[in-house]
């Protein structure tokens, strides 16, 4: 009996927060080679504080939110984010105010 307790107990300590609901799930091979073979200009975004894969899907619908954006990957292990654009309808600046905007302090990442 006690003996299930404190097992219990351990796992539900290791049980990630709520707030982070997808740890595991990065989709992000997949995605930047998407975006590396898709039309338009190509950027490299840092961004800071995300945690999981759903961290990553608010970023990835941020940008796509954004007229001129045609496809994004983000990866939250590394804070990376990759993006295709139209150059004459959005630049990098404008991207990294929409990260940031949203909770993720971002900036461009000039090595590529
Ligand atoms: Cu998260």
């Amino acid at each position: 009996m006690f003996r299930s307790l404190v097992l219990g107990a351990a796992l539900f300590v290791g049980t990630p927060a709520l707030a982070c609901p997808m740890p595991g799930a990065s989709t992000y091979p997949v995605d930047a080679a998407r975006v590396d073979a898709a039309d338009g200009s190509k950027i490299a975004i840092s961004v800071e504080g995300m945690k999981c894969g759903a961290c990553a899907n608010k970023v990835v619908t941020a940008l796509k939110g954004l007229d001129g954006v045609i496809d994004a990957a983000v990866d939250y292990q590394t804070g990376q984010a990759h993006v295709a654009f139209d150059s004459t309808k959005v630049d990098g600046p404008k991207m990294v105010a929409t990260i940031t905007k949203i909770g993720y302090p971002a900036k461009l990442d000039t090595a590529g």
